[in-house]
């Protein structure tokens, strides 16, 4: 047998069309028409579209106070989410308030959005909690580190929404690695064998880590979910509008019993993986320029920019809208919440090494507290002061 080249795909494969990719905003910001995710932006008028905007650059401002404090020595790590703004922000806008939420560790965008506090996530990131917010308060689940095990739990939820007759539905992100992995595909077979009300939005921003997404699927991500019976889009995944309109859609069909949907959103990482990797080892920067071309908040600039003029003094933009306004309001927010989250970085206390023994169970378990008592004098061995397990103060 002659040896196969990983990278080519195999010899003898019959041709089938590849999906297209639904775009309505081009990177220029010119608004395409899509038969199909039209319908879902019927309500757009130039003041949502700022508000849009405005989100996008308060989390594009989050993820760079956020690599900074990690460069800071403030954190420990820190996934960046630069360039995938608009698949969070779009997929996040669609969301209804009672919708349940199952997060990477990259949707740092989406949790701001679903109303977790920034300073939450800064806990989370600095090890000083291992939960930064209560999943039941913002319908998000803590975010998940072990890749694509959130796609089952996910599936498990939805189930559960099915069996209480509730309106509201899950959606679980996941990145382009992850659908490699058996959690995903498993999850796709209950999703479709129980026709759970479940999305799943996957991000493919071309690389998992160092692995290229054509080493792993030789075929478009969005192919995949149909051989399970799921119906699959392919998006422009920074193009917030398309990825808005096509997780409404989506959302819709589960919650009206349509069951489960899949998103390939379409977009790139623009930074490492995390603060702990260095992209230029294994990624060009022609490609990487090529993506900054097709930047998400540029695009809805650019956007806006043509259609203000013509946006009437007393329309649904408001009067004296203009693209200037929306980038000062937008700029401010950023501002306002950069400032709340520096701020609140001497507010940050220390658990206490004991804390890993709570929360682990909903009731006291004598295994536990033998555990706990073990640590505890395993700690006493070292500082008789660690056995205070209250925060303390200025730790940081
Ligand atoms: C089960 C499991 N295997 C391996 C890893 C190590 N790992 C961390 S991130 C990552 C790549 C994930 O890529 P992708 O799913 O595309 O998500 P992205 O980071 O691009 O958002 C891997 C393999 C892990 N966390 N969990």
């Amino acid at each position: 047998m002659g040896s196969v080249s990983l990278n080519t795909p195999p010899t003898g494969m019959p041709h089938v069309p590849e999906p297209d990719l639904h775009q309505v905003l081009t990177p220029e910001g010119h608004r395409r028409p899509d038969h199909d995710l039209d319908p879902w932006l019927e309500d757009l008028t130039p003041r949502r579209l700022a508000e849009l905007h405005r989100d996008m650059v308060v989390i594009r401002r989050l993820d760079t106070e956020c690599t900074h404090l990690q460069r800071q020595g403030e954190l420990a790590l820190w996934p960046p989410l630069l360039g995938q703004e608009a698949a969070q922000v779009g997929s996040a806008a669609a969301l209804h308030a009672e919708d349940f939420v199952f997060p990477s560790y990259r949707e740092n965008g989406v949790a701001y959005l679903r109303g977790v506090d920034p300073l939450g996530l800064v806990r989370l990131w600095r090890g000083s909690t291992y939960a930064g917010w209560d999943p039941r308060e913002v319908n998000l689940a803590a975010q998940q580190i072990i890749i694509g095990a959130q796609s089952l739990h996910a599936v498990g939820h939805a189930m559960g929404q099915q069996r209480d007759a509730s309106t509201a539905v899950t959606l679980a992100y996941f990145g382009d690695g992850a659908t490699s992995q058996g959690d995903v595909n498993e999850a796709m077979v209950f999703a479709a064998s129980f026709h759970a009300p479940v999305v799943f939005l996957c991000q493919n921003n071309q690389w998992a880590i160092s692995e290229p997404v054509s080493l792993q699927a030789r075929r478009h991500i969005a192919d995949r979910p149909w051989g399970f019976g799921i119906p699959a889009m392919r998006v422009d995944g920074n193009d917030v509008l398309a990825v808005m309109a096509a997780t409404r859609r989506a959302l819709e069909r589960a919650r009206n019993g349509g069951g489960p949907t899949f998103i390939e959103a379409v977009t790139y990482r623009m930074g490492p993986h995390t603060t702990a990797d260095d992209p230029t080892r294994y990624r060009s920067a022609e490609e990487v320029e090529a993506w900054r071309a097709k930047d998400p908040i540029d695009r809805v600039e650019a956007h806006l920019a043509a259609l203000l003029p013509e946006a009437s003094p007393d329309g649904d933009a408001g009067p004296g809208l203009t693209v200037e306004a929306v980038r000062e309001e937008s700029g401010r927010a950023a501002d306002e919440m950069a400032a709340r989250l520096r701020a609140g970085l001497a507010e940050i206390t220390d658990p206490g090494p004991e804390a890993l023994f709570e929360h682990v169970y909903a009731e006291p378990h004598h295994e536990l507290e033998r555990q706990r008592e073990h640590y505890r004098l395993y700690l006493a061995q070292f500082d008789g002061e660690q056995l205070d397990a209250r925060p303390r103060e200025g730790s940081r």
